[in-house]
């Protein structure tokens, strides 16, 4: 049978945990439709996840949909849980991106549809929670077209919005003035597709063409509806089954798939769920697991154990892993979540979203505790390597990287319940980095033989890139100049040795290129270029200086008038940089940037200086250089 890998993405709240859960009793597999607010979802199946009502992993469910198997992965909407979402998306072969018709496009969803678009995952919308109160459908489609895209067709229209009686109306090809609309769309996307219609209009189809122009990406239908009552979800149904495509698969040949979760099991054996790509996946067989790390690519060897795939909700059953499934396999034990499977062609090259800019400390609050505490973090990097636990130099205890305060309650709840530690955070910190400040060289020349305590010669340039561009290392010199393993000695010391540059923060924003080598036969080891480049790039990060950057959000903030001189002083306190503000009678709006850092504290005070009317949105926007004395990391 074929599979859809579906994705629900959206912005917090706007209703993809209780949209799947529609999903699935329309499909027969429940029957009750579970509310996020009891804690009675399919999905929403952690303690925390429950207490909170908030989605907090990505969760698999299935359910057949006339002869297809669709695989749907319920997203977290929290800004918090962004890496959950990264990993979901690298398997996916479509998206439904859920809006709120009451509070609209957030700056969530747009950064959520801009990375669809350019990973070119088809995607329909769905705009939710039509039966609120306050919901809107005209000037929604306006705000979906201006601030996402223009290639957006309505599919139907709300009877009654914004009451519990809301209904849809779908639209169909033989109502003239959707055509209209639709061909409208249509040719604007397809030269091909406007010479067919200048040529014969009448002998269109149009929805085979807005079926190719759905799965290329180039268009994308919107549904309105009501998770909660049901309106409107047949149709985006319908829209599933009709618009996205179902790639084949080639189910010969080795198997070749990706990671996206690993869950430990009972007595700590993993799982990882796999989304296989092609080749097919049985018990007892050997897979070897690619991984980047530091910049080379690592394999490990695993026998298959077992292999479940999904069949029916959260259920799974014992089977062979068909192409195009998302199976769960047991027996590999060095698996980490984003590790490609059978080629390395599979890894993904960097993330879509910018790592966490923000870090604390984390410590048991019982001394004893510190070994297990290690290796309970170390188990969680297993799930989450953005986490990235690591030594804090300062207080010599471990640290952990984290997008929010939320993603903190949640490192807490899991290390409690699972590991049964309890855990103390110091406060959070901004996580800053180092760029270069100008472009510098250095060489090492090896003397005579056997005279040189190092017998390796290389050459450096280290230059600033383009702000956000990242770290980047390549060769000016031809690749045969440097045996494999000397070559990826330089590579890996250049990644380790920047990891730390002049005040202790990671160096971004930078190329550096190997320009000279030289090495002698079997003499030259790799410890002498591990040196050699160490002790070169410590004089040229000297010598150029590097200016220390931390992280920035963009926000826009709105409350009502007479609270204007209270906000203006709390983003004010939080070194706010603000760029926009106007105000009517009633509402002040003010838009800016301000520290990372700060933007927690700002979220708290908020609702206490505008009686709870206050609306701020934020997203990360930047690294910027800080003023004043630097501070040193540690
Ligand atoms: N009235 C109404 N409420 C809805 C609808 N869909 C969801 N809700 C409510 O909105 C809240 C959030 O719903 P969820 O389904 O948890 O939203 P989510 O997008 O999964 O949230 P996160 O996973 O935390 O990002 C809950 O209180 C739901 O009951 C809807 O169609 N109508
Ligand atoms: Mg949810």
């Amino acid at each position: 049978m074929p599979f859809l890998n579906l994705g629900i993405l959206a912005h917090v709240d706007a209703g993809k945990t209780s949209l799947t859960e529609r999903l699935l009793f329309n499909a027969g597999i429940i029957d009750r439709v579970g509310s996020v607010d009891s804690g009675s979802t399919q999905t929403d199946s952690m303690d925390l996840e429950r207490r909170r009502g908030i989605t907090i992993q990505s969760a698999v469910v299935a359910f057949q949909l006339d002869g297809l198997t669709v695989n749907l992965i319920d997203t977290p909407g929290h800004t918090d849980f962004i890496a959950e979402v990264e990993r979901a998306l690298r398997v996916l072969d479509g998206a439904v991106l859920v809006v709120s018709a009451v509070e609209g496009v957030q700056a969530q969803t747009r950064v959520l549809f801009r990375t669809l678009e350019r990973l070119g995952v088809p995607t329909l919308l769905f705009v939710n929670k039509v039966d609120r109160r306050g919901a809107r459908e005209d000037d929604l489609m306006r705000d979906l077209a201006e601030m996402l895209s223009p290639r957006l067709l309505p599919m139907g229209t709300v009877r009654a919005i914004g009451t519990g009686d809301a209904e849809v109306a779908p639209f169909g090809f033989g109502d003239p003035v959707f055509t209209e609309q639709a061909v409208e769309m249509l040719t604007a996307g397809s030269d091909e597709f406007l010479a067919a219609y200048l040529d014969d209009p009448d002998a269109l189809d149009c929805d085979a063409e807005l079926a190719a122009q759905v799965r290329t990406g180039r268009a994308h239908p919107v549904y309105f509806g009501s998770a909660v009552t049901g309106a409107g979800v047949a149709a985006l149904t319908d829209g599933i089954r009709r618009y996205l495509p179902v790639p084949q698969r080639d189910p010969e040949g080795e198997p070749v798939g990706t990671v996206f979760k690993v869950e430990h099991a009972a007595a700590g054996q993993k799982v990882a769920y796999v989304r296989l790509r092609s080749g097919r996946i049985a018990p007892r067989e050997q897979l070897t697991t690619f991984r980047r790390v530091d910049g080379t690519v690592e394999s490990f060897e695993g026998k298959v154990t077992a292999v479940e795939v999904f069949a029916t909700g959260t259920e799974t059953v014992t089977a062979v892993a068909e192409p195009g499934s998302i199976a769960k396999v047991k027996g590999l034990t060095e698996v980490r979540i984003g590790d490609a499977i059978g080629s390395e062609d599979a890894l993904a090259s960097g993330g879509f979203f910018t790592p966490p800019t923000l870090e604390t400390v984390v410590r048991p609050a019982d001394p004893h505790d510190r070994i297990p505490l290690n290796r309970a973090l170390l188990s969680l990097a297993e799930r989450d390597p953005l986490v990235d636990p690591h030594l804090d130099e300062l207080s010599e205890e471990m640290a952990v990287r984290l997008y929010g305060e939320v993603q903190k309650e949640v490192v807490a709840s899991l290390l409690d319940e699972e590991f049964g530690i309890a855990v103390e955070f110091e406060e959070t910190r901004a996580i800053h980095v180092e760029r270069p400040a100008r472009t510098v060289e250095a060489l090492h020349e090896m003397g005579p033989w056997q005279q040189t305590p190092h017998i390796a010669t290389v050459g450096l340039r280290l230059e600033p890139g383009e702000p956000g561009s990242g770290l980047h290392y390549g060769l000016e010199v031809e690749r045969g100049s440097l045996t494999r393993a000397l070559r990826n000695a330089v590579e890996e010391t250049v990644h380790k040795v920047l990891r730390r540059g002049l005040y202790g923060w990671a160096v971004t924003d930078c190329r550096v290129l190997l320009t000279a080598t030289g090495y002698i036969g079997r003499a030259s080891t790799a410890n002498d270029f591990r040196e050699v480049t160490a002790f070169l790039l410590d004089l040229m990060l000297k010598e150029a200086g590097t200016v220390v950057c931390e992280p920035v959000n963009s926000f826009h903030v709105e409350f009502p008038s007479g609270t204007g001189n209270a906000v203006l002083k709390t983003l004010g306190e939080a070194r706010s940089n603000i760029k926009g503000q106007f105000s009517t009678e009633t509402t002040g709006y003010v838009s800016g940037f301000m520290p990372t850092e700060a933007v927690h504290g700002v979220e708290r005070r908020l609702p206490g200086i505008t009686e709870g009317l206050a609306l701020f949105t934020t997203e990360f926007a930047e690294y910027r250089p800080v003023y004043g004395t630097p501070p040193r990391r540690g």
